[in-house]
């Protein structure tokens, strides 16, 4: 998962971009850039690392312009390396730079067209990369010596008849302006607002609202799923449908797990809906177990307090927090390759022991992955004297791989695969395991008044809703975050012997 931004201003862009990014810091830990532009010419900034890392003062005063697009990435087995950090740039035509959130499904074949039909060398394992490059391709197929509004949404137009996937994108076109669009499906999310100065108006485009109000921008819309907004240097905001072979399907996952409270996705209030899986998920507990005997609802910290607390006043059980996180425990030195050596939840995580001392506690959390952490999460609770331990997920078993941005883990690692509810609860050490049902997480999230179709729920239900995910792709995904992470660990491996002081062998 990623996150994406795009402003096009009166004034200098620079601050408000690192401040966005660091809004959005939550979508991606592992590397941030800036792509800005003054006059003709084009200045970017990118690295491995949190945004407050990558970016000092000499770095932020070599970003000079009043339009400028950024990015900051989640790690994934695939690419985490510091070239495969974006925004990506091409030269020609025009000198275009471009930020992607989610997963394009058929980038090989791209890759190869791009080659045999353009002689474009994309130098990346990036789906990114190539996605730039299909649209410099669409642009180098009209040959325009200058280019107008018309030209670029004829641009994002020829895109969405080449491209499968998933992508929210700002794409910054040198001399011209930004270019938003998200894919038919509207699986990652994107939006856009304005603010007026006494210099004029500044257009923003971003992955979630809450860089929009931080920033002190209004939100304008979510742009829609086929639809491009372009901002030109002078502020003029342009807005086109690209495409109407259209079916809005945004990911649920980001209302279950990856998008922050405070944020307003397709018009839905992501706090809203986490407050509506926790009734949904009480509900179901009074039917499954009507004769719990719950004393207390523990959160398992950041993400699913906000369910938790519902849950605990529908269930009419008292709502403790049980786990304090260190937060300053950043993820900067978990280097890829070293899993295994991973700092334990421990870490991460105390128990108040008070609060489980005898007690039948209930832990929720948002979603069960891997299942790994959840079964130490278990083990602290009966470390900490609980009687009883049971778990509440406020999403259904994840049993399928994200192909969509979402970095999870190959099949075989899913706790949720091949195993039924009493199965996982037995490999997670849980005295009882309830997961949310689809329809109810469904019902949570979904309001009328968003014109969603239906959402991708693809991890739950396998049911991927752009096409083209066969048995054949998922093997190659599965290839391609093996190969990542092998090389990713050798590269981690030599970092460590050079310059991590951090771990001990
Ligand atoms: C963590 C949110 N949430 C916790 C992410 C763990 C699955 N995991 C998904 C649970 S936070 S595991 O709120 O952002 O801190 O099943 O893979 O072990």
């Amino acid at each position: 998962m990623c996150g994406i931004i795009g402003i096009v201003s009166k004034s200098a862009v620079n601050q408000s971009i690192f401040d966005g990014l660091t809004v959005l810091q939550h979508r991606g830990q592992d590397a941030a850039g800036i792509a800005t532009c003054m006059d003709d010419r084009m200045y970017l900034r990118k690295d491995n690392g949190l945004v407050r890392d990558v970016f000092d003062t000499q770095h932020m005063l070599r970003l000079p312009g009043n339009m400028g697009i950024g990015h900051v990435r989640y790690p994934t087995a695939g690419n985490s390396s510091a070239v495969e950090a974006q925004p990506f740039y091409v030269n020609a035509p025009y000198g275009i730079a471009l930020a992607h959130n989610g997963n394009l499904i058929n980038a090989s074949e791209l890759k190869k067209e791009l080659f045999e039909d353009g002689l474009r060398h994309v130098n990346t394992d990036s789906d990114s990369e190539v996605l730039l490059n299909i649209m410099a391709d669409e642009f180098q197929k009209m040959g325009k010596l200058t280019i107008n509004e018309k030209d670029v949404f004829a641009a994002i137009s020829a895109i969405y008849k080449r491209v499968k996937g998933a992508y929210a994108v700002t794409a910054m076109i040198t001399g011209y302006g930004i270019v938003g669009f998200r894919d038919p499906n509207g699986i990652r999310p994107l939006v856009y607002g304005k603010r007026e100065t006494e210099q004029g108006t500044d257009y923003i485009l971003a992955s979630e609202s809450v860089a929009i109000d931080a920033l002190d921008y209004e939100l304008i819309a979510d742009v829609k799923p086929g639809e491009a907004v372009f901002i030109d240097l002078k502020g003029n905001i342009y807005t086109q449908q690209c495409t109407d072979d259209v079916l809005y399907s945004p990911c649920i996952f980001e209302h279950v797990y990856f998008a922050r409270p405070d944020s307003l996705i397709d018009g839905i209030s992501v706090y809203k809906a986490r407050l509506r899986m926790g009734e949904t998920l009480a509900r179901k507990i009074k039917r499954v177990f009507p004769e719990h005997d719950i004393d207390v609802v523990i959160p398992i910290p950041d993400t699913s307090r906000t369910s938790a607390l519902q849950l605990s006043y529908e269930l009419g059980v008292v709502y403790r927090e049980g786990f304090i996180k260190n937060r300053y425990i950043g993820r900067t030195f978990i280097m890829p390759g070293q899993t295994e050596r991973k700092k334990s939840v421990r870490q991460k995580l105390n128990a108040i022991e008070l609060e489980f001392k005898g007690k039948n506690v209930l832990l929720v959390d948002d979603s069960i992955v891997r299942g790994t952490t959840s079964k130490q999460i278990i083990q602290m609770a009966r470390d900490a004297g609980a009687n009883k331990v049971y778990f509440a997920s406020a999403a259904p078993p994840v049993r399928h791989p994200n192909v969509y941005g979402i970095d999870m883990p190959t099949v075989s690692e899913l706790i949720g695969h091949n195993r039924d509810d009493k199965q996982i609860a037995e490999a997670i050490g849980a005295d009882w395991l309830v997961y949310q049902d689809l329809d109810d997480l469904i019902e949570a999230v979904y309001r009328k008044k968003s014109g969603i179709e239906q959402f991708d729920c693809s991890c739950f239900n396998g049911e991927y809703v752009t096409g083209g995910v066969d048995d054949k792709y998922l093997q190659h995904i599965e290839q391609i975050r093996n190969d990542g992470a092998k090389r990713a660990g050798e590269e981690a491996d030599m970092r460590e012997g050079l310059v991590n002081p951090y771990n001990s062998h």
